[in-house]
């Protein structure tokens, strides 16, 4: 039998034979990773701990928040508040950054996270997860402050997910290629189940929230209405349609087997472009470049997926 590959070991790999990542943040990640094992137990636990339904309160973006959107924060939050590796977190549950505190020792790094992605989903048994990203503190930055978060997704160190479904799945990239983890639920380790994953190139797949379809701007709909049109349309092509309505199990299943995801910005809120996160969900998952300038909870237009469907969808927006 082959080998097996630890977490820990695939990290070390990266730190000492690739001198990829600092031990620091592969320390970082092993315990981001911690954490969302923790979390998953709580998810799998479901009913039977009472951590089902609404905590009673909102998110900033004005969201009710789930009980577990609550225990995903602090389980983020108490398992790398002390280990001396942040400056400081922020998280789409939180109003504001959360800076390490003083009895703690400090680091360079900076950590955001979706502590609980696709919460509409808890309820009903279906597949959530957590997304994250981490940042270096600007040279020359002791203290933390908010706006030391807003890099473009092109500072990322790192980024990655977790899948919380019929079995738990880390996907981490430290910017050399991406890997897949799969937890083993009775040892707690988490083990190399895909190294190098590549999404396919080609697509016959699309996701999409198609109850907004009367709120789409004009490429969208025109985009939209030829994938529909299926072979003897413009595409030539049946296409076939997902949606789970949990980023992580939607983009999951395009690093898997390819597709295009598309949450776009409508035209029902003209300030808020899309629904999605940048600094939480849209960078960490795609590794948008070159989005200087932006805050904190801002929303973004999300495409991603296979290359030459991404391409097309691209070319419906220009001109
Ligand atoms: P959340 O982070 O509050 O769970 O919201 C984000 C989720 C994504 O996971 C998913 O792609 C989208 O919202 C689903 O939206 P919709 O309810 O429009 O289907
Ligand atoms: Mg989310």
């Amino acid at each position: 039998m082959a080998k097996q590959i630890s977490l820990s070991q695939y990290l070390i790999e990266k730190q000492r034979e690739k001198n990829l990542i600092p031990a620091e943040l592969r320390l970082l990640l092993e315990v981001v990773a911690r954490a969302c094992k923790r979390i998953s137990y709580a998810v799998g636990k479901g009913a039977l701990t009472g951590v089902l339904g609404a905590a009673g309160s909102d998110n900033i973006q004005g969201e009710a928040q789930q009980k577990l959107d609550v225990i995903a924060n602090e389980t983020l939050l108490e398992a790398n508040e002390w280990g001396g590796h942040l400056a400081a977190m922020a998280s789409e549950e939180m109003d504001h950054p959360y800076t390490i505190p003083n009895r703690y020792p400090k680091g360079e790094f900076l950590l955001l996270f979706d502590p609980l992605d696709g919460s509409s989903n808890i309820d009903v048994n279906v597949s959530t997860g957590t997304i994250f990203s981490v940042l270096r503190l600007p040279e020359g930055v002791k203290e933390s402050l908010e706006h030391h978060f807003l890099q473009p997704g092109s500072k990322q160190l790192a980024a990655g997910y977790a899948v919380y479904g019929p079995s738990t799945l880390l996907v981490l990239t430290v910017g050399d290629g991406v890997a897949c983890f799969t937890l083993d639920r009775e040892t707690g380790s988490w083990w190399l189940t895909c190294d190098a994953m590549t999404v396919p190139e080609d697509t016959k797949e699309f996701a999409i929230n198609a109850s907004n379809s009367r709120h789409w701007f004009e490429p969208v709909q025109r985009y939209v209405a030829d994938l529909t049109a299926g072979r003897n349309g413009p595409l030539a092509k049946d296409y076939n349609m997902r949606w789970v309505a949990s980023m992580v199990a939607d983009v999951h299943r395009i690093m898997t087997r390819g597709g295009i995801f598309m949450y776009p910005a409508d035209q029902r809120e003209p300030d808020k472009p899309g629904k999605l996160r940048l600094m939480y969900e849209a960078n960490p998952m795609a590794f948008i470049v070159e989005q200087a300038g932006s805050t904190l909870h801002e929303r973004v237009a999300v495409f991603l997926g296979s290359k030459h469907e991404v391409e097309r969808a691209t070319r419906y927006h220009e001109g």
